[in-house]
């Protein structure tokens, strides 16, 4: 049976990549159309060779089609996904909105996929840097237990979408041009719904969405609050500081673990090797270790740095890399969905 699917949100950053992995993808497809708001519906997208039009998102759009992803902010999601599930579509959304619904899987495919039965038409995708930490910790805390995570990010622009990477761009020429900072262009960044904005150019902003309880952002609640539930458990500890940088896109991230049986640097190396959606990538006499720049375009996990705290026993320290647009988004998304496929779970 071919599979008819709507992109929501086509011309944004995430959903420019799920049309790209779309066409490569194993999913037996019928009928693709790309639905935006009213602004780009009309424009034109190529689709396997051929050109097709943007419609307008509308609940009726929904009429026919099995797989909807949605990648078009929660605000979008919230009104139209119930729409595509009441005309019998299974929604694969990429916005945070309905993530921390008890009734709503959250999916990585490497580390819960069984999760994905339990769905009600609605799948979410977790937030980038939360997935990319799930593949690297999951095959560790499978052999050795995880009682504690404290992470640190250094994400990527893209992360906040094309009109920030615009933003980072031009700031750039502007440094480059020697412009005064007061003159820069500054809408956006840290983040387009906050009062204050701040250069990234040249510049490392500890702010990423706005601010939540106890401090952190909402960023930071999302890798809690997501981890838990992947990991389907609560008494992990977690905590993060979550920063963006002037990077283009691949999210990096600085991980402390500390796990409940002590594990050497090689076993820990040996689970990275072996685990699915990861790479080794861990030389120190090389000079071997992930890199943003190196993960744009690839739907792997770059695991590397790894290292034995040295006071703490049961202390290790990773660098793990990701393309956040592909697997910390569209790749996973994809990947839900072939999945479910896979899975029977389309029937
Ligand atoms: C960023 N992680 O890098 C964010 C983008 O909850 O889906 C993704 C926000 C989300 O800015």
């Amino acid at each position: 049976r071919k599979m008819n699917v709507a992109i929501v949100g086509a011309t944004g950053a995430v959903g420019t990549q799920m049309i790209k992995l779309l066409e490569s993808s194993s999913l037996p497809l019928g009928n693709v159309k790309f639905l935006t708001s009213k602004r780009s519906a009309g424009k034109q997208l190529s689709f396997k060779g051929a050109s097709k039009t943007i419609e307008e998102l509308v609940p009726e759009s929904f009429e026919g089609i099995d797989l909807a992803l949605f990648s078009a902010g929660g605000g979008i999601s919230a009104e139209f996904a119930p729409e595509a599930v009441k005309r019998g579509a299974i929604v694969v959304d990429n916005t945070s909105h309905f993530r921390m619904d008890p009734e709503v899987p959250l999916v990585v495919p490497e580390v819960n996929p069984e999760a994905l039965r339990s769905h009600k038409g609605i799948i979410a995708n977790p937030n980038c840097s939360t997935i990319q930490m799930m593949v690297a910790l999951e095959p560790i805390r499978q052999a050795f237990g995880l009682k504690r995570v404290i992470v640190s990010t250094y994400q990527a622009v893209s992360g906040a979408g094309n009109q920030a990477m615009e933003e980072l761009k031009q700031q750039t020429r502007d440094y480059l041009a020697d412009k005064p900072v007061d003159q820069w262009q500054m809408e956006i960044l840290p983040c387009g719904g906050d009062k204050k904005h701040y250069p990234l150019a040249f510049n490392a902003l500890p702010q990423i969405d706005v601010f939540a309880e106890a401090g952190y952002t909402y960023e930071e609640w999302k890798m809690i609050n997501e981890t838990k539930k992947i990991m389907e458990d609560d008494t992990i500890k977690v905590s993060a500081t979550c920063v963006r940088i002037p990077v283009m896109s691949g999210h990096s991230e600085s991980i402390y673990i500390e796990t409940e049986k002590v594990a050497s640097v090689a076993e820990i190396q040996t689970l990275i090797t072996n685990a699915p959606g990861a790479v080794l990538e861990d030389d120190p006499s090389q000079q071997i270790y992930p890199q943003a720049i190196n993960s744009v375009g690839r739907k792997e996990t770059f695991v590397g740095r790894i290292r034995k705290d040295p006071d703490e026993e049961v202390g290790v320290h990773l660098w793990v890399v990701s393309d956040n647009l592909l697997k910390g988004a569209a790749w996973n998304s994809i990947q839900i969905a072939e999945k479910m496929y896979e899975m029977n779970l389309f029937d």
